[in-house]
């Protein structure tokens, strides 16, 4: 027995408002199908985000159908669960595409039937193979979880789809909204979705696989990414033999990826050197240029739009920068006030204006007083009080006339 596990295809959306990008996600979609049905698997599993949205183009949804048709035609079922992406109030363009008989959508909730505190699982059995799953839940997902009680067959091979970021994923981070003991037990094969990037780890000694999307979803995805595809699983008709993954890799659009120095150079200087350094070849491929080092000067002096416009001569459909790692001496500046208290920014603004210290610490006063909340009683008397600084301060400029007077007079 063999299958295809494929996930986050995002039929639908784009990258940089290209029309270019928008086709490749159908593109590579159909290539995943075309693949399938020349490897002659038992059956294909999506886990979750097969569209990009819950309202699909009909051009998008009639695209769709004529892969699962294609599928169909082959007697190879498409079994996947709605992801957080194609999710439209209670019906999903699935529930359309599983009443024509094209695909099955096991986070229907006729496979989960609540009994008592617990949500009973149910799910499609095809080729000796028990495989369920669950929606991408949208808030207290761990207690959700916590509730599943998985109906798994004896003596079958068992497949538990979903859609969410388990801790052990590889830089989930912050991302990661399900600890890996959260997983129902009891399954052969863990097919995740969500995660957008290729990663497997072991839950249980059994395999917890995330294939990632078909294509690079944001530029993010492109830097992180090495490739697209997706896993052909053999399962040995021996229960003791190990289960075989093969991962098959994808036509999606190709990246190049740059890292630039910039350290010392002057915006003139940096232009130049990206202009030279932007690749001849780009065969419609997208450039990622991650620039780095400190500018001479400000960043927004560098001349990005001919940059933009070479990569363009030069055969790439898109060129994308990440200034990130990219300082310049505005960033200095700005990273030395976010130290400062805003006493010593004012201190020292108005030493540039040359007022003297005495002046700067009375209006330093008069600024506080004045830059209260304050009731109308206390605006009277701090009022007076400004007054009697104001003498002061008038007072404090006669007496340094006077001694500068006498200075001259040395
Ligand atoms: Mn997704």
């Amino acid at each position: 027995m063999k299958f295809i596990h494929m996930g986050d295809t995002h039929i639908g959306a784009s990258n940089f408002k290209l029309d270019q990008r928008h086709k490749d996600f159908l593109r590579v979609f159909e290539e995943a199908i075309d693949i399938c049905i020349d490897l002659k698997v038992d059956f294909v599993i999506h886990s979750g985000d097969l569209f990009d949205t819950g309202r699909p183009s009909f051009k998008e949804l009639i695209f769709v159908i004529e892969q699962l048709k294609k599928l169909k035609e082959n007697n190879i079922p498409f079994l996947t669960v709605a992801g957080s992406h194609d999710v439209y109030i209670h019906e999903t363009p699935l529930s359309l595409l599983e009443k024509i008989g094209l695909l099955t959508n096991l986070s229907n909730p006729r496979y989960l039937v609540p009994k008592g505190d617990v949500v009973l699982l149910n799910g499609a059995i095809i080729k000796n193979t028990f495989i369920a799953g669950v929606p991408g839940f949208k808030g207290n997902v761990k207690e959700k979880y916590s509730m599943i009680k998985p109906n798994i067959p004896n003596n079958v091979f068992s497949i538990f789809i979903f859609h969410h970021i388990i801790s052990d994923v590889e830089d989930a981070g912050s991302f990661a909204d399900l600890p890996l003991s959260s997983l129902p037990k009891g399954f052969d094969y863990y097919a995740g979705g969500h995660w957008h990037r290729k990663n497997i780890f072991e839950y249980n000694k059994k395999p917890v696989v995330y294939p990632g999307s078909t294509e690079y979803t944001d530029s993010l995805d492109m830097l992180k990414s090495k490739e697209k595809g997706m896993f052909l699983v053999e399962v040995p008709e021996e229960k003791t033999k190990k289960l075989k993954l093969k991962w098959i890799k994808l036509n999606a659009r190709e990246v190049v990826f740059k890292e630039i120095e910039l350290n010392n150079l002057t915006p003139i200087e940096a232009t130049n050197k990206l202009f030279r350094e932007i690749p001849k070849h780009g065969r419609d491929s997208i450039l990622i240029l991650k620039l780095k080092g400190r500018i001479n000067g400000l960043k927004s002096q560098i001349n990005f739009n001919r940059v933009l416009k070479e990569s363009e001569i030069n055969g790439f459909i898109y060129c994308k920068l990440f200034l990130s790692e990219l300082s310049d001496e505005a960033g200095e500046e700005y990273q030395e006030i976010k130290n400062k208290t805003i006493k010593e920014i004012e201190y020292e603004f108005l030493k540039k204006q040359k007022y003297d210290d005495i002046t700067i610490k009375l209006a330093q006063e008069l600024i506080n007083l004045l830059g209260k909340e304050q009731t109308p009683k206390e605006l009277i008397l701090n009022q007076e009080e400004c007054i009697k600084m104001i003498d002061k301060l008038f007072l404090s400029k006669e007496l340094n006339d006077f001694m500068k007077s006498k200075e001259g007079v040395k």
